[in-house]
Formats: structure tokens, sequence, C-alpha cells
């Protein structure tokens, strides 16, 4: 069996490393599909984490930052497509959201792309803090609108 550089990167961080932190059931937002898109979401958080512990060079921190980055926009418009369709009535400032974090993502991409070693806690934090806050807050507020609609 041969195993991607990726691959065992990952291995080794679920070995070695702790994570940043892990979802939970109170993170649960009582949609199956979405609970899975954040669990991934966390996931990829977590690999950040573990190749900057791992003293690994920018071009593989940007590499996971802009898969979290392409796996976020298409969780948010899934988001998305199910908030038009049942007409859900805080949409505008949720997808605000979702465009300021795609945003602040690239721009720090940008910045360790320049090799800013030093952006690498605030990287971190920023995206630990925006998925808590956005996921424990906003999209925890769609969880029963879109139950009582039938969405699982
Ligand atoms: Fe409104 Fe869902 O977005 N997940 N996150 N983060």
């Amino acid at each position: 069996m041969q195993l991607t550089c990726r691959a065992l990167l990952y291995i080794l961080s679920m070995v070695a490393v702790m994570s940043l932190f892990e979802w939970k059931e109170n993170f649960s937002v009582k949609i199956s599909r979405f609970d899975e898109a954040h669990k991934k979401l966390i996931e990829l958080m977590n690999e950040i984490y573990a190749i900057i512990k791992m003293r690994k060079d920018n071009a593989t921190i940007v590499s996971v930052v802009e898969e979290l980055s392409e796996y976020s926009k298409t969780h948010f418009n899934d988001e998305v497509e199910q908030m038009i369709k049942f007409q859900y009535p805080y949409l505008k400032e949720h997808k605000e959201e979702h465009n300021q974090f795609i945003k602040e993502l690239d721009n720090m991409k940008e910045m360790i792309q320049r090799q800013s070693n030093l952006l690498n806690v605030q990287l971190l934090n920023f995206i630990k803090d925006w998925l808590i806050n956005h996921i424990m807050k906003s999209d925890m507020k769609y969880g029963q609108f879109f139950l009582d609609r039938g969405l699982k």
C-alpha cells in the first residue's frame, strides 16, 4: 500500500499531535449533512494545526488552507441553497459572515505565502474562533427552522 505525503501527514497528526479541538455533540445543528460538513471543516483545521506543529513549510500550510477554503465554499453554498429554498429570514447576514470568512482566509493565505511565519498562530486562532462562533451562534439558529421544514 502506498501512502501519499498528505495521507502520511494526516496519520502522523492523529497519532503524534493533539487536536486544536474536536467536534462534540453540543456542536450539532440537528441537520446531519451540515454536521458532517462541520466535522470535516474542524478536521481540516486540525490538519493545519498539526502541520504547523510539525514545522512544515509554508507551501504545505497554504495547500491545506486552500483545501479548507474550497471545502468551506461548497458547504456555504449548500447552506445558502437550503436557506433560499425555505426562505430563511436571516439569509443576508448569514451569507455576509460566510463571505467575510473566505475573504479573511484568502488574505491570511497570501500573507503566509509571503513567508510570514509569525502569522501561523493568528491563522489558527482566526479559524478556530470563527468556526466555534459561527457554528454555535449563526448555524445553530437555522437548526430548528430547517427541522420544522423537513430537512434532515
Ligand atoms: Fe454557515 Fe456551517 O456555515 N459552518 N461553518 N463553519
